[in-house]
């Protein structure tokens, strides 16, 4: 299976992370590529590759102008403001306050850009994130050539990200930028299943009225886990999409056989669906030690993960988001891969 990476995502390589109280070194950091390229390389998964470059227009498609524009240019801004530290928002667009206009002033338009509070904006984030989703399109094109599976080993994530807000270590949508690129190039039915251990409210949104794209994800119970505010099982899609949106919340302690039921599900539905390819946003963060999440998955199931995620036997597009116990992520990452690879 080829490899969509590049070394430059640790130009996105900020110092702080709003959390508990205290600002803490970020969870989603460059060192976890470091072990993941270790254990791909260990169990020879397949050549790494650099990814292209490709016109802004694909991302355009996903995300709005003005959040585009914010992104590249809230770094700059932020310090001709004077500010010492990295950018955080401090003040949102909340319930009830409801001006649909945006403010000019950065510390504004952080807060009407972000979702949360906890990911810091720094010298290069927005390069990063802008790489990040050249390396899902170049991932994307690589299934468009009729390779029947590819991972993007993508940095920053992208799955929290909606069509204007940022959040979650998300800036841009990469599995919604590759998955656009699917249907753009001969693909007509998407399945998206998000397996990353929080719920991926930006693609859900992004989608969620249409129907040429089956968003599904299996996650931490919103009631007491990020994003909090998207998720729940009622979420089931809007006007054409109704039908083409299914939620799997679970609570904590959730073992791997009760996870892969609602997986069983998800495989059901998108081939009662009819897709035609999938895309998976491979979150690693469900496994038992991660040190923000809450399942309960161990080192060995990964490859099982991997061989039920195969037998869809569909063209497979792998896109990283989370996963946080560095040191494991390694291991956890290579044997979904694997496992995917052994049953196909
Ligand atoms: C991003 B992805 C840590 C709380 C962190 C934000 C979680 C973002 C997860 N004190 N809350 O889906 O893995
Ligand atoms: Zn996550």
């Amino acid at each position: 299976m080829k490899i969509i990476y590049s070394p430059e995502h640790s130009q996105h390589n900020t110092k702080t992370e709003l959390s508990g109280g205290e600002l803490v070194s970020p969870f989603e950091c460059a060192d976890r590529m470091e072990y993941i390229c270790k254990a791909l390389k260990e169990y020879d998964l397949g050549p790494l590759i650099e990814p292209r470059q490709y016109p802004r227009s694909h991302v355009e498609k996903i995300h709005s102008k003005n959040y585009l524009e914010f992104l590249d240019s809230c770094w700059e801004e932020w310090q001709a403001a004077g500010m010492k530290g990295e950018a955080i928002p401090t003040a949102w667009p909340s319930r009830s306050m409801t001006s649909p206009r945006i403010p000019e002033f950065i510390d504004g338009k952080l807060g009407y850009y972000a979702l949360a509070g906890e990911t810091s904006i720094a010298a290069n984030t927005a390069r990063s994130a802008w790489l990040s989703s050249n390396i899902a399109l170049t991932a994307a094109d690589t299934i468009v050539q009729g390779e029947t599976s590819c991972f993007a080993l993508a940095r920053p994530p992208g799955h929290h990200a909606s069509k204007d807000q940022y959040g979650g270590y998300c800036f841009i949508n990469n599995a919604a930028v590759a998955t656009q690129y699917l249907l753009d190039n001969g693909f007509a039915k998407v399945a998206l299943m998000d397996v990353d251990f929080h719920h991926g409210n930006g693609t859900q949104a992004i989608f969620y009225d249409r129907k040429d794209v089956f968003f599904s994800s299996i996650h931490g119970d919103p009631t007491h886990e990020f994003p909090y505010y998207l998720g729940y099982a009622e979420e089931k899609g809007a006007g054409e999409g109704l039908g083409y949106n299914l939620n799997h919340p679970l609570p904590a302690g959730t073992s791997y056989s009760e996870w892969e039921a609602k997986l069983e599900e998800s495989l059901i539905a998108f081939k009662a669906y009819g897709a035609d390819v999938m895309v998976v946003s491979l979150g690693l963060d469900t496994f038992e030690n991660d040190p923000i999440s809450s399942f309960k998955i161990k080192t060995d199931e990964y490859l099982k993960m991997g061989q039920k995620l195969a037998s869809l036997e569909l063209p497979t597009l792998f896109i990283m988001e989370g996963g946080y116990a560095v040191e494991d992520i390694g291991y956890n990452t290579a044997n979904v891969l694997k496992g995917f690879l052994q049953a196909t």
